[in-house]
């Protein structure tokens, strides 16, 4: 029997990705959020799906830890996207990477005079490739959460984070200044895998393609 391993993230990517997998006639048998095991059965028993952070389900499926999974574009360009092969925009876990800063802080101002900008982000290889095409420099601080506490904490002037709803920038009293660029979820699938486990791995992709919803 040849096992076919999944990696996901808890959270909006594992729950989106449900519908596509039922498609495939997988069904995970058990809940990742109240579960404690990192490996979750199926109804299949050549599939199974690890649980990893959203950040590394990237790494997991270029190593070969697992055979596919199923990671944020953000997250892609951030890994480099080495040794897989991506064959699905699966159209889930939209949001978008924007500029936010604080209400009180005059973006616009601060560009047209050319002024060197601080950018707390976690998305430095996006931002840095943003603001270089603007012209804009940025000194780029890394964060690994939390990147809106940077602005009313004086640290930065600016970030570079995920909007979805924007309900999180205005609790915090940021405004969005710039859209960088559309996110949505894709498949990645482990290059050597594709040849070895060709027949199972076309199987998932081509009912992950059917379901895949438009809008
Ligand atoms: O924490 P860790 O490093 O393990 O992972 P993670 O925080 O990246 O994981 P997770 O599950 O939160 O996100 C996984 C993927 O979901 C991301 O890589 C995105 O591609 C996608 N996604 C879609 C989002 C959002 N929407 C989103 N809104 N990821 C995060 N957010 C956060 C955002 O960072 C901000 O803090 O939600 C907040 C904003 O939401 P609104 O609705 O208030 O604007
Ligand atoms: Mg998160």
């Amino acid at each position: 029997m040849t096992m076919i391993t999944l990696a996901l993230s808890k959270g909006r990517i594992f729950d989106e990705t449900m519908p596509l997998l039922a498609a495939a006639g997988i069904e995970v048998l058990e809940d990742p959020e109240t579960s404690r095991k990192l490996i979750l059965p199926t109804n299949q028993p050549s599939v199974r799906v690890v649980m990893v952070r959203a950040t590394d389900v990237p790494t997991y499926v270029q190593y070969g830890g697992a055979d596919l999974g199923v990671t944020g574009k953000d997250t892609l360009i951030e890994h480099g996207g080495q040794g897989l092969f991506r064959p699905l925009d699966l159209n889930i876990a939209k949001c978008r990477v924007s500029v936010a800063v604080r209400s009180d802080f005059d973006y616009a101002h601060a560009v047209t005079q050319g002024s060197r900008l601080k950018v707390a982000t976690k998305y430095t290889l996006i931002a840095r490739d943003f603001f270089a095409s603007k012209g804009v420099h940025v000194d780029l601080i890394k964060l690994y959460g939390s990147m809106e506490l940077a602005p009313l904490t004086g640290m930065a002037d600016a970030i570079v984070d995920l909007v979805s709803t924007g309900n999180t920038l205005k609790a915090n009293h940021l405004v969005e200044v710039e859209r960088i660029m559309d996110i949505s979820s894709h498949l990645v699938v482990n290059q050597a895998a594709l040849k070895l486990k060709q027949a199972p791995l076309r199987h998932i992709i081509d009912a992950f393609a059917s379901a895949i919803r438009q809008d």
